[in-house]
């Protein structure tokens, strides 16, 4: 089954948003296979937005997102990467749908609430960058004839 790497950015912890989100995943029908709070260290933001770092935004980026604990989340499901990615909404809130995330609880780009891997190899890299396997738990749900 399909993972993909989330995380709860220091915005949406301090706005008591952890709840909300993992709750919108969980009725969905995805289920969470390893989740914790942590302070990011400024290494691991660089490297994890190593693709950002030619852009104007990256120093602000890592500084934000190294600002407050984040809440680091792995989730499984068919299709989750690109789904959870549409439930997030756009990455500029003003953009976003009503009815995502980002589209309900965010206001500017650069406080944009969540983070969700953009494609299988992303999620590959960035399960690996946050959580080490014994941190991932492998078990089975009773529901699942009725969300597949
Ligand atoms: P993320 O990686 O955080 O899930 O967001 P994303 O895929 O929707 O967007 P991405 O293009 O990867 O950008 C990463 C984050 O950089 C911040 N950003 N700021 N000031 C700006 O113009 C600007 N553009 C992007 C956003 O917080 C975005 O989520
Ligand atoms: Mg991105």
């Amino acid at each position: 089954m399909e993972k993909t790497f989330m995380m709860v950015k220091p915005d949406g912890v301090q706005r008591n948003l952890i709840g909300d989100i993992t709750s919108r995943f969980e009725k969905k029908g995805f289920q969470l296979v390893g989740a914790k709070l942590m302070q990011i260290p400024t290494s691991l933001a660089e490297e994890h937005y190593g693709e950002h770092k030619e852009k104007p935004f990256f120093g602000e980026l890592v500084e934000f997102i190294t600002s407050g604990p984040v809440f680091a989340m792995v989730w499984e499901g068919e299709d989750v990467i690109a789904t959870a990615r549409n439930m997030m909404g756009a990455t500029k809130p003003a953009e976003a749908a009503p009815g995502t995330i980002r589209g309900d609880y965010g206001v500017i780009v650069g406080k944009n609430i969540i983070h969700g891997s953009d494609s299988p190899e992303s999620a590959e890299r960035e399960i690996g960058l946050f959580f080490n396997s014994e941190e991932l738990v492998d078990y089975q749900k009773n529901d699942l004839n009725w969300i597949y």
